[in-house]
Formats: C-alpha cells, sequence, structure tokens
C-alpha cells in the first residue's frame, strides 16, 4: 500500500510579493509588445507560461508572505508523475494542456462537455491569495486565479437528487507516468484520481475553479488547465488536471480513502485537534521559513466554512 510520508524539506528563499508585481506588470507588458518572453528574473524561476490577466480579490485574500513561485511549481504533489516532491516538475512537460474537455454531468438539468477555452471565459477571474496546507505537515500561501466553483454549477442546474459533485483527473498513461503499469508503480494509487465534495461545501464561495497562479495559466506541475482548490481542507482534497465533474446522489469514493481508509477521510478538512493516525497535526512547516507554525482550525477559515460542519462530530468524520 502507498502511504504519505512527512517529510521535512530544507527551507529556500522569502518571497517577494513586490518582485512578483514587478514580474506580473512586466510580463503583461512583453505579451502587450508581442515579444518573446525572456524573462530575467532575480531567483532562478522556472519558464514563464502565458499571462493570465485577472482582478485581484479584495476579500479573498490573507497577509501572510506568498510561498515563491519557485517553490510552488518544484515542490509538487502530483502522483501521477510520480510520488518524489521534484517528480511533477521535472516530468511536466509530458501534459498536453491543450486540446481539453470538462465532461460535466451526472443529476444537472443542462450536462454538457465543455471546451476549457470556453470554460476559462465563462466567468469574470479573480486573484485569491489562499493557504494551502498538505496534509503531510507543509504548507504554502498562493495567488490562485479563478472563479468561484458555484458559478459554474448554478449554470448547470443540479436536480433534487444531485447531494455530492464527484472531480476525475485525466487518466493518460502516455502523459502521466505514475499511472503507467510496471515495477516501478507497484504501490501506486488506483487511478484515476478521484476526489468528492457535499453539494453545499462546493457551493461555498471559498471553492475556487482554478485556471492560473502568480499571473499566469496552470504550470503543468500545478494541475493546468484546470483544477479545483478547496483551502479549508487538506491539499488532497484539491484534485487536479479535471476532466470530468459529476453530480451524485452517493458520497463518492475517493481515491486516497481507497488507498487508507483509516488515515484520510472524505471531510479532510484541516483540524489541529485530530491528529493523522502516524503524525501530529497541530503545527506546520510553511515552505520557506524556518520556524513552524501552529495549524488553524479550518487551516483559518472557520469563520467562513464552520457552519457547514455544525452538529457534526470531526473526529469521526475527519
Ligand atoms: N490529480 C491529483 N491531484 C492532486 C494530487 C495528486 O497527486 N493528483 N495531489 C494533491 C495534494 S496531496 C496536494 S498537497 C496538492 C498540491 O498542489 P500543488 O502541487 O499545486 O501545490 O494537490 C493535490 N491534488
Ligand atoms: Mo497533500
Amino acid at each position: 500500500m502507498l502511504i504519505k510520508q512527512a517529510p521535512d524539506i530544507a527551507p529556500s528563499e522569502i518571497t517577494d510579493y513586490q518582485l512578483y508585481l514587478n514580474r506580473r506588470s512586466f510580463l503583461i507588458g512583453m505579451a502587450a509588445l508581442a515579444l518573446a518572453p525572456t524573462v530575467p528574473t532575480a531567483a532562478a524561476a522556472p519558464p514563464a507560461g502565458a499571462p493570465l490577466p485577472a482582478s485581484r480579490s479584495e476579500r479573498y485574500t490573507v497577509d501572510d508572505p506568498l510561498t515563491s513561485f519557485e517553490n510552488i511549481t518544484t515542490y509538487n504533489n502530483f502522483w501521477e508523475f510520480g510520488s518524489n516532491k521534484d517528480d511533477p516538475s521535472r516530468l511536466a512537460y509530458l501534459l498536453k494542456p491543450r486540446p481539453w474537455t470538462i465532461q460535466i454531468d451526472g443529476h444537472v438539468a443542462r450536462p454538457r462537455r465543455y471546451d476549457i477555452e470556453e470554460l476559462l471565459r465563462l466567468f469574470p477571474l479573480e486573484e485569491r491569495v489562499y493557504r494551502l496546507r498538505c496534509v503531510e505537515g507543509w504548507s504554502m500561501v498562493i495567488p490562485w486565479i479563478g472563479y468561484p466553483l458555484a458559478s459554474l454549477i448554478k449554470r448547470v442546474e443540479p436536480t433534487s437528487k444531485a447531494r455530492f459533485v464527484e472531480f476525475t483527473t485525466l487518466h493518460d498513461p502516455t502523459q502521466f507516468p505514475g499511472q503507467r503499469k510496471g515495477l516501478f508503480n507497484l504501490s501506486s494509487l488506483d487511478w484515476p484520481y478521484v476526489e468528492g465534495l457535499r453539494l453545499d461545501e462546493a457551493l461555498h464561495p471559498l471553492a475556487l475553479l482554478t485556471f492560473g497562479l502568480y499571473g499566469q495559466v496552470l504550470p503543468n506541475q500545478d494541475g493546468a488547465p484546470v483544477r479545483i482548490v478547496l483551502p479549508w481542507k487538506y491539499g488532497f482534497k484539491s484534485a487536479k488536471s479535471i476532466v470530468r465533474i459529476r453530480f451524485v446522489s452517493e458520497q463518492p469514493k475517493t481515491t486516497w480513502e481507497k488507498a487508507a481508509p483509516n488515515e484520510y477521510g472524505f471531510y479532510s478538512n484541516v483540524n489541529p485537534a485530530v491528529d493523522h493516525p502516524r503524525w501530529s497535526q497541530g503545527t506546520e512547516r510553511r515552505i520557506g521559513e524556518f520556524r513552524r507554525r501552529k495549524t488553524l482550525m479550518f487551516n483559518g477559515y472557520a469563520d467562513q466554512v464552520a457552519s457547514l460542519y455544525a452538529g457534526m462530530d470531526l473526529q469521526r468524520n475527519f
């Protein structure tokens, strides 16, 4: 059985938000001039992707310093590429984020297959700065670009039978080496990667359908061309490279529940009071910092999401 590790990584450089903003306006300027963006940056950043303009949200942001683009794009969990933190950035070139479609089906009045270009333009894009807390004990602060998942959900009109939403990642071993069967993948996950939410969780305004980060389209290793981001839940709930959103009446069986049901529950809300069976969830290591931080209930979003779980036993519904 495959088991997530709780690693301790070497500290990295501290993010300079101003540097990002400068670089972003520089990129947008370059794009406007239709020049090839060979961008000289202070940090050895990976090549810049296509700019993705968005208006910065005043409401959905946090004061914590941003994690560097470098760290966000080289320290990843994306098991489709492999189980090491650098596998996704090393092998990301294998994923082809265009053409791409996303199937929306199940209990909805308007089931449809959307082309990614259309999906991207359905609603205005916002930049939101969210904390991301991995179940392994590290965290980041990421300026995502997307629009509320709720906007898309309302558009396809779930019927009264829709009680849960299931998200499925692309299954293609030619693009995802981690999905190939073989000696080195004996203990891999059950593909495709499936995640799920209760419908009311999926409709929560924090749930973001995400197309970009740091002013540009999602790098492949971060889940191009479209993923979800659920900042109050452990990172593995935020499925990457989604090809299908299905509305169902029964609670979906998720990939990590299937792999280790006693370790990864359906809810997986960030909760410092409920330890993982093999390690504490009380503190976290913010990538780029030295001292550990205290993990906050619902990752610091309790005032916004606690009511979703009123009356539930969070020890049992972990
Ligand atoms: N399809 C898919 N989605 C995934 C994963 C994965 O392995 N496959 N890993 C998850 C985990 S464990 C985390 S912490 C986040 C990491 O997102 P990031 O690499 O963009 O920071 O993606 C989540 N989404
Ligand atoms: Mo994670």
